[in-house]
């Protein structure tokens, strides 16, 4: 097995300390940041991120390997900033007002980290101002939000009638339970996902 494989077998097991061994392994054999990051660990996380769509594991394991996916990342961030290797795209996400619903958020941050975004996490019971002064400060390719009861997901319709009514160009994606396609052409958000994985999917194609 080589280094790039045992990176992505070991994140898969979210086994911390193995992945960081053999990225140090890497790294001494001069293989560049970016194929450890591409071919290690987001080679993995799209594993877990295949495996939690597919029902085969749950919750607690995509965090276990989102555990050591941070991990890992941490050791290669110094080198890929040297090597001036950029984000593949920039999500800010949060969800809205009144909702204090957040499991369904991490685990589309620890996909799309997983997949080489950048996240921006506003956190929860993001009011819909709030959204707008971060999405005019950080310019990010996709807007992300999340909501899990009846009462706040309409909190999503005025949030993007507001960033509609701004200079703000970034593609608008909503996701959470009770939300769906329908809801989504309705309140005029670009993309609506039924999971974190097809959220990656969809984010992926936006930005290409
Ligand atoms: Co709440 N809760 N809760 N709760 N809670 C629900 C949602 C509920 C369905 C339970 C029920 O009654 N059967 C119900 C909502 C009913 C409704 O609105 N119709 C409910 C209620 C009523 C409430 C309170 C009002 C209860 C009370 O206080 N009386 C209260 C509200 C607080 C508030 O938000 N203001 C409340 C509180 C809580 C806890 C704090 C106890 C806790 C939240 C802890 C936390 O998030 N840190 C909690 C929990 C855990 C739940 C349940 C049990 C689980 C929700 C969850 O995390 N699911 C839930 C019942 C249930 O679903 N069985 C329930 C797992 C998560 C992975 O799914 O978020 O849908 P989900 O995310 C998915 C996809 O939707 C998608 O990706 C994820 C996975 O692939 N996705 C996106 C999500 N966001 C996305 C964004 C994207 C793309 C994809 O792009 C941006």
């Amino acid at each position: 097995m080589n280094e790039l494989t045992e990176i992505a077998q070991k994140l898969e097991a979210g086994d911390s300390q193995a992945v960081t061994a053999a990225i140090e392994q890497a790294i001494t054999g001069q293989i560049p940041a970016a194929t450890i990051l591409n071919e290690g660990l987001i080679a993995g996380m799209n594993v877990i991120g295949r495996r939690f769509k597919a029902g085969e594991i749950f919750i607690p394991n995509v965090l276990i390997a989102a555990r050591a996916m941070n991990a890992g990342i941490a050791l290669l961030e110094p080198r890929l900033a040297a090597d001036g290797i950029k984000p593949v795209g920039k999500l800010l996400i949060g969800t809205v007002q009144g909702d204090l619903h957040d499991i369904g958020k991490t685990l589309v941050n620890i996909l799309f980290k997983g997949a080489g975004f950048e996240i921006i996490d506003l956190g929860v019971n993001v009011p819909a101002e709030k959204f707008l002064q971060a999405a005019r400060a950080e310019k990010p390719d996709l807007i992300g939000m999340s909501a899990l009861l009846t009462t706040t997901m309409l909190n999503m319709e005025s949030c993007i009638r507001q960033l509609r009514a701004s200079d703000v160009t970034a593609t608008i994606i909503i996701g959470g339970a009770p939300t769906s396609q329908k809801f989504a052409a309705k309140i005029n958000a670009d993309l609506w996902a039924a999971s974190a994985a097809d959220g990656v999917e969809l984010a992926k194609q936006a930005v290409a």
